[in-house]
């Protein structure tokens, strides 16, 4: 059950974010890389997923559908990946219209990436990986699902930074987990080790980073400071 408290933080401070979890979900995955971008302190409830547990009555209270991640705030208890990243944001972020801008096209390009990732991207590569991780025969329509989707997302990445702005979105953290891959754009997309404006400073891009001497922020120097 670990914890994960930002080193500002008192360490006995009793982090009130729960959130329950599974390692190898690329769902959960999502979440835990928002709560560290956000340097919120938090903690992690395993859910053992092997043992049924996901499909108990008291986890099915917290979630009818019966699947991690689920975050509990207090009272307030989320199921469903993005709809946390969504509440994380508004709840959590100093500035939410970073993640997730306000106006109207911006919102609605988040979004339609959002869709993306709990459609394509959850029957594409996520089913893909399952298969693969259960010792399953490969599931080849999801296979196809996922060359399908990723062949977008490059040709997409090719010609902008990132997924839905020009800056990191929830767009990009939706889909961090399951999506990099070897294609020509995707292997240097992402949306960590980053800098600038509403960055958290406890997460700063490496010392070497040509946006040190410059001031700004470095996220348009992806492709010069890509390793
Ligand atoms: N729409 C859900 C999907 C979550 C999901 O598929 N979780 C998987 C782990 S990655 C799970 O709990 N699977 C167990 C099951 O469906 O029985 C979300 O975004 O949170």
């Amino acid at each position: 059950m670990p914890e994960h408290t930002p080193a500002s933080e008192p360490a006995s401070a009793a982090p009130a974010l729960v959130l329950h979890d599974a390692p190898l979900s690329g769902h959960a995955h999502r979440v835990r890389l928002f709560l560290s971008l956000l340097g919120l302190p938090w903690r992690s409830q395993v859910v053992d997923l092997k043992a049924g547990e996901h499909k108990r009555p008291a986890f099915l209270a917290m979630n009818r559908f019966g699947q991690v991640p689920v975050l509990q705030d207090g009272d307030v208890v989320l199921a469903d990946s993005n709809a946390i990243l969504v509440y994380l944001n508004a709840r959590y972020a100093p500035d939410p219209t970073l993640w997730l801008p306000a106006d109207p096209v911006g919102t609605a390009r988040v979004q339609r990436w959002l869709s993306l990732a709990a459609g394509p991207l959850a029957f594409g590569p996520a089913a893909a990986r399952i298969a693969l991780l259960m010792g399953r025969p490969t599931d080849e329509a999801a296979v196809a699902r996922a060359h399908a989707l990723l062949q977008v997302m490059d040709a997409h990445l090719a010609t902008q930074d990132f997924l839905a702005a020009a800056r990191p979105t929830l767009a990009d953290i939706a889909h961090y987990a399951y999506g990099p891959s070897r294609r020509k754009a995707m292997w240097r997309w992402t949306p960590i080790r980053r800098c600038g404006p509403g960055w958290p400073a406890s997460r700063p891009c490496r010392a070497s980073c040509p946006c040190r001497a410059r001031g700004s922020a470095c996220w348009p120097e992806r492709r010069r400071d890509a390793p």
